[in-house]
Parts: structure tokens; C-alpha cells; sequence
């Protein structure tokens, strides 16, 4: 498939592209099944692609206030000590270059940008903007991995343009795309190589997994939308496409693909896991944003697939277990990381509201244990199998997700815990930092690893912002995050 004439008149692509979907390899009755014992095929198919919420808009001014103190903390210390550098080091006061060494894209700047927007921060905004406007440079020598840069860099610039209307941020979102676009076009099968030199052009990394191959197509679409060029969103299809004609006989599929011979590098589907995670989050966000029924349809094939031979119980507990993407068989121990909690609110939000809410208990089972989720969990024991806390956001994006699906004030509520948690394990004088290790006591000096991570100011706190402050800048019915958090889609701006 190609990308549409453009600028795209998006509305107007579904039923044709429907027409074309003929990767579905599920029928409509049988999706339906797997898919929620309360969707019928059609329901499914509207939640899949109306983006409608049910969250009332309620606001809770003491809550909302205690989450912004708690962001505004978090960004007086990446100021104080790594203002212009990717992300802050607060116990040592130092400062991290997360792509390359050496090469500072002023991270946590981007990052932040529509969340401070959405927080009314108009005179940090405005900061932001002439920081990015008279020094981000998008041409510098160095091995940029692609993935990274569009979901934080390009989608940041994107959504600050979105909320601002400051010409440069889409200039330079543009520039930036349009020198990672040789990962795709010098690529002999439209998979991405996973590295690109900014100055030179120069690709390399030609093994890629999933989520590199399909977290793009938001962000590229939008980018092909606001400049008429196809050929970002045309990149991103087809490597989604050489992807899914790829996928097994049970329409599942495995971890990475090697770029330049398109064979799989691996044979487990680890879904909802990273890293394959956004790679499935997008084709229903994407498919959602850009009125895209061929991306919704590939969605809801390997969606039913995932349920039906990932899918486990332990304990009375929805977990996803990794199989030979060929045979179904399983792979190892039941194991999860916090990475694949997000997956709760995608189920929801793609027309499984029961399975979505049961997964999102089960991860609730693991935080009554350990009140900072651990990076990865054993499903049967509910113990940490690697106890580092990296300050993540997924557990409180899938608790947004299913308060926007359901209306139920229980998220909230499972949203606030998670929220206090965070703050009393993990505030530092100069921020928030991760963890080594969550199972130490609270307040053990050794146990802070030392890192405020770009996503911190992206996502952990804009979750509980939007849920608890009722923002007019906001459209609570129709917005849409990429994986990265970046409003794309229902930002409302202050300059028109
Ligand atoms: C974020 O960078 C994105 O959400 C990505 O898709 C995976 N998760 C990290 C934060 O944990």
C-alpha cells in the first residue's frame, strides 16, 4: 500500500482501505470471541476505531496540584544541572547524553514540552521552544538509533508544534525525519536499519525488532498530514507491511527481523513485551489517528492471535506467556516485564475491555507486593525477577487508558497509589531518580541509580495530570498519545 495523495483526506480512506485489508486472516464472529465475552465483532470494531471516551471529566484541583508540584520538582532539577544536555543525573548532579556520547538533542527539553503545555506552563514552554529553535541540531555526526529519535524527538517537536503553532518546532521536526529517512528507503525490504548517521546518512543495525520496525507510523503519518509529503507515513507502511506478510500461520509473530534478507532473527512472540510492545500499540493508535481500517484490521488479527495462544491464567491472573511464534509452543517460564503493563490499556481501548481490566489486575497483584513495580516479574510467584525501578510510566498510561474506556473511578484511584509510591520512593533533592533495587528499604542512599530518564518528564506524571485536572487544552473525547506519551492527536492549542 502506498500512502494516500496528500494532505490526506483521512476520513475518506476507510472504506477503500478496508477493501484492501487482506491480511485479517480472522474472521469477524471468531475476533469477536477472542477478542471479549462483551464485544460483539462490531463493537469491537467501533472501539477499535472511534477513539471515544467514557471518563467523565471530573477534576480533583488537590490531586491535580499535587502531581504538577511533583513535575515541577522533576524539572527544576534537570534545569538546575543538565539544562541543554538528554537527561539529568540527580544524586550526582551530573548529566547523561542518551544517544551518543558526547552529542546532547536537549532530551528531556522535548520531553517535556507538551506536558508543560498541558500543565499551563506557558513561560517554560516559551523556554523550551527558543532552546530547541536556537540549538537542537538535527545534522550532527553521529549513530542515531531511529526509533528513539522519532518517538521522543520527532513526535515531541511535533506535539509542541501542535500546541504552540511556533513554525520551527515542525522545521525542525521535519529536518530531523527527513535525515533518519534513509534507515527506511536504502533498506532492499522496507524494514528499517535500526542506526543512521544524521550528517552522513550512513545506516547500520540490520537486525531489527518490532518495536523498531513499527513505532513510526503516528508520528510519520502526522508529519505527511502537516507538510503534505508522503513519504514518512509511505516509509512506515511499508515496513509494517514486510512485517505482517511475515507473520506465521497462526498469525503471530516473532521478535526481530534482519533488514536486508527479511528472515526472522528469532522465533519466540514475546507480546506484550519489549521489544515488540509499541510495535502492536501502534497499529491501533495509528489506525485510530489516520482513519487507517488496514492498520486496524492487522491489528485485530494479531490481537485474537496474541489471546489466543499467549494468553494464561496463574492464579486466577491474566498473564502473556512467550511462544514459538510458529508452533504456539511455549517458551521458558511465565515471566513479564513492567514494560508490557501498557498492553491493559490497549486491550481496552482495541475492543477488549475484560481482558484489558484483568491484565491491569494482575499488575495491580505485583504493586500490593511491591509498591514500585520491579522491571520484570516471575507471573507465579508475583516476585521480582530483575528488581530495578526505572521510573516507569506504563502502569499509570494503561490506569488513563481504562478511565478513559471505562469511566471507572477505580483507575484513578489505582493511579494515585502508584503516583504516591513514586514519591515517597523515588523523590531526591534534585528530582526523581530510578532505582537499583525496589525490594531495599525506602531511602537507602545505594539504591538510587542516579537517572531521571527523558520519558519521566513525558509521561509518568502527564498520565495523572490529564486524569485528575480536567484540562481545557485537552480533548478528552478524541486525543490520542503516541508510546511516548506526545499528545499527536486532541492537543488544544492557546494560538489559534
Ligand atoms: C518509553 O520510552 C516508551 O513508552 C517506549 O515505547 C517504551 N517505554 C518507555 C518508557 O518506559
Amino acid at each position: 500500500m502506498t500512502a494516500p495523495h496528500l494532505p490526506l483526506p483521512l476520513r475518506g480512506r476507510t472504506a477503500r482501505s478496508s477493501r484492501r485489508a487482506v491480511l485479517t486472516g480472522v474472521s469477524g464472529a471468531v475476533a469477536a470471541l477472542v477478542l471479549g465475552t462483551a464485544a460483539t465483532g462490531r463493537s469491537a470494531v467501533r472501539a477499535a476505531t472511534s477513539g471515544v471516551s467514557r471518563a467523565g471529566n471530573a477534576a480533583d484541583a488537590q490531586v491535580a496540584a499535587e502531581v504538577k508540584a511533583e513535575f515541577l520538582h522533576g524539572w527544576r532539577g534537570y534545569q538546575a544541572v543538565a539544562w541543554g544536555h538528554d537527561e539529568a543525573r540527580p544524586i550526582s548532579r551530573t548529566r547523561n547524553d542518551f544517544f551518543a556520547p558526547g552529542h546532547t538533542f536537549g532530551l528531556s527539553i522535548v520531553e517535556a514540552l507538551d506536558t508543560l503545555y498541558l500543565m499551563d506552563e506557558n513561560a517554560e514552554v516559551a523556554r523550551c521552544c527558543d532552546w530547541i529553535e536556537q540549538h537542537l541540531d538535527p545534522v550532527q555526526d553521529a549513530p542515531i538509533q531511529v526509533f528513539e529519535a522519532v518517538i521522543r524527538l520527532v513526535g515531541g517537536m511535533l506535539a509542541g508544534y501542535q500546541a504552540t503553532g511556533r513554525p520551527a518546532l515542525l522545521g525542525r521536526a521535519r529536518e530531523l525525519a527527513d535525515r533518519l529517512l534513509p534507515a527506511f528507503t536504502a533498506s532492499p525490504t522496507g524494514l528499517p536499519y535500526t542506526h543512521v548517521n544524521l550528517r552522513t546518512g550512513a545506516v547500520h543495525g540490520d537486525v531489527a525488532t518490532l518495536a523498531e520496525i513499527g513505532s513510526n507510523a503516528m508520528e510519520f503519518g502526522l508529519l505527511s498530514r502537516l507538510t503534505g509529503d508522503a513519504r514518512y507515513y509511505d516509509a512506515s507502511v511499508r515496513a509494517y507491511r514486510a512485517a505482517l506478510s511475515r507473520r506465521s500461520a497462526l498469525d503471530l509473530l516473532g521478535t526481530s527481523l534482519e533488514v536486508e534478507t527479511g528472515r526472522w532473527a528469532d522465533c519466540a512472540s514475546v507480546a506484550p513485551d519489549a521489544p515488540v510492545d509499541s510495535f502492536y500499540e501502534y497499529l491501533w493508535a495509528a489506525g485510530t489517528q489516520l482513519r487507517d481500517s488496514t492498520l486496524t484490521a492487522w491489528y485485530r488479527t494479531l490481537t485474537a492471535a496474541i489471546l489466543r495462544h499467549q494468553a494464561v491464567r496463574l492464579g486466577g491472573r491474566l498473564w502473556f506467556r512467550a511462544v514459538d511464534f510458529r508452533t504456539g509452543r511455549p517458551h521458558g517460564r511465565v515471566q513479564q516485564q513492567e514494560l508490557g503493563a501498557f498492553y491493559a490499556g490497549l486491550l481496552a481501548k482495541g475492543g477488549a475491555p475484560s481482558q484489558g481490566a484483568a491484565y491491569f489486575d494482575a499488575w495491580t497483584a505485583v504493586l500490593d507486593r511491591h509498591p514500585v513495580l520491579p522491571e520484570t516479574v516471575d507471573c507465579t510467584t508475583l516476585k521480582p525477577v530483575d528488581c530495578r525501578g526505572l521510573l516507569r510510566p506504563e502502569y499509570a498510561n494503561a490506569a488513563f487508558d481504562l478511565w478513559r474506556v471505562t469511566g471507572q473511578e477505580r483507575y484513578r484511584t489505582a493511579a494515585y497509589r502508584w503516583f504516591t509510591a513514586m514519591r515517597e520512593r523515588q523523590r531526591v533533592p534534585g528530582g526523581y531518580s530510578t532505582l537499583r533495587d525496589v525490594t531495599a528499604p525506602a531511602g537507602a542512599a545505594h539504591t538510587y541509580a542516579d537517572l531521571t530518564p527523558g520519558y519521566w518528564f513525558a509521561e509518568n506524571l502527564k498520565y495523572l495530570w490529564l486524569m485528575f485536572a480536567a484540562t481545557p487544552r485537552f480533548d478528552y473525547q478524541a486525543g490520542l498519545l503516541s508510546t511516548e506519551g506526545k499528545a499527536l492527536v486532541g492537543l488544544r492549542p492557546a494560538w489559534v
